[in-house]
């Protein structure tokens, strides 16, 4: 499976400026949890992060050829653009956005955004968490309707665990690991 994640406006600036509202984890390593759950699950991953709006619809247009799934933190363009609502409308998978904060508990000018009504689910308020609850979901949808993937999971902690890691890896995927008869069908 084929996930393209992308980030909007500012956002390279994560973990530099306002930790107060964003938190102090940078995007940097926001991808390199990403990547790691990719390797784990098996999944492709394609990152990025754009300050354009035009390069933005260009790398969700390229998405139609190049992903299966797509995870979008639109930021600020959330509230704006309808070029990148048109262009998402276009693609044919599963599309996911994240926001690290809680919108609907910000002010007005952070509250509507104008993309969700061309995606399959948001995600608000979980912090970079959320991207990892986004893959989840992807591929679950995409690929492997659940079983397969939890087996995967399940190999996946075993080696963990076998390693003795205590790490922020472990943890993070132990919350994603629930019985097979728990999962609800998305
Ligand atoms: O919570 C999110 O992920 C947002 O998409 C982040 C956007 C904001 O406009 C949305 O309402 C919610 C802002 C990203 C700007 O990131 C910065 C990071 C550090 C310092 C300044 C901005």
């Amino acid at each position: 499976m084929r996930i393209m994640i992308l980030n909007g406006p500012n956002l390279n600036m994560l973990g530099i400026r306002e930790p107060h509202i964003y938190g102090s984890t940078t995007l940097k390593a926001i991808k390199a949890s990403c990547e790691e759950f990719a390797a784990f699950t098996g999944a492709q991953l394609a990152f990025h992060q754009s300050n354009h709006e035009g390069e933005l619809v260009d790398l969700i247009q390229s998405a139609r050829k190049d992903a299966d799934a797509l995870i979008i933190n639109p930021a600020a363009y959330s509230f704006t653009s309808i070029a990148m609502y048109d262009a998402l409308k276009i693609f044919e998978g599963p599309i996911f956005e994240v926001h690290i904060s809680n919108i609907h508990a910000r002010d007005e000018l952070h509250r509507h955004s104008k993309l969700s009504a061309a995606v399959k689910a948001v995600i608000a308020g979980l912090g970079p968490y959320g991207y990892i609850v986004a893959m989840q979901a992807a591929a679950r949808l995409v690929e492997l309707g659940g079983r397969f993937f939890q087996l995967r999971l399940e190999r996946a902690l075993v080696a963990a665990a076998g390693d003795r890691l205590q790490s922020r890896r472990t943890v993070m995927f132990d919350s994603l690991l629930v019985p097979n008869s728990l999962i609800f069908p998305l």
